[in-house]
């Protein structure tokens, strides 16, 4: 019997879809538990992430938070995936740098410039944020493979994490789709991406 994550989110777009995908690629069970804007901020789920933000995930009787924690995590815990490059592999390096790119670097700008175009944050998230993800999402764009994966000659979490910039910069009118099919893709196709849904946004699913 697979193991199971309890999964909190808001929906298939926010940052719980990064753990869903990956739950899916490792044959995890996930129970679903939706929250409604505004009670991420109330009890009972500040008992789950004090923070206020969502995903966070209930594993083995542990409250887990961050997303990147959290996919890292669950990835080191199922080695015969491969999904995380371990240290002493020989791409840990690059894939560490990768990680960083995404989620330090793109994510949390890409997501508030989204929002703000979306109607949801201020329209000054636009402005703040729209000279460096220019800049940045070049260099981005330039450094991904045509096809294949990013690091190690296979799927890991890397490649995850950069679509989910991927996907927003896309949605954002940032990259255009075109630029990136080569890479994007096969990712797209994966069956644990389509399950998770993942891609709908912009794929009209
Ligand atoms: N670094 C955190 C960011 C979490 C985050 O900001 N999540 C967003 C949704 S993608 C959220 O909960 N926003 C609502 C809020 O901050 O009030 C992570 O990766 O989990």
């Amino acid at each position: 019997m697979s193991e199971k994550i309890v999964l909190h989110g808001f929906g298939f777009n926010d940052r719980s879809g990064k753990v869903r995908w990956l739950a899916h690629e490792l044959g995890l069970e996930v129970e679903e538990r939706r929250l409604e804007l505004g009670a991420h901020r109330r009890e009972p789920y500040l008992s789950v992430n004090p923070y206020g933000a969502v995903p966070a995930v209930e594993w083995r009787g542990e409250a887990l938070i961050e997303s990147t924690a959290i996919c890292t995590l669950l990835g080191e815990q199922h080695p015969a995936a491969g999904l995380v490059v371990m240290p002493g592999e020989v791409a840990r390096g690059e894939y560490l740098q990768w990680m960083a790119v995404c989620s330090d670097s793109l994510e949390s700008k890409l997501v508030e410039y989204y929002l703000a175009g979306a109607g949801i944050l201020p329209a000054g998230n636009r402005d703040l944020h729209h000279a460096t993800l220019e800049r940045k999402l070049a260099v981005f764009v330039s450094r991904l493979p045509s096809s294949g994966y990013l690091v190690a000659q296979r799927f890991t979490l890397a490649d995850l994490t950069a679509a989910y910039s991927l996907r927003l910069a896309i949605s954002s009118g940032l990259v255009e789709r075109g630029a990136v099919e080569g890479y994007l893709r096969p990712l797209m196709d994966r069956p644990a991406a389509r399950s998770a849904r993942f891609f709908a946004s912009i794929e009209g699913g």
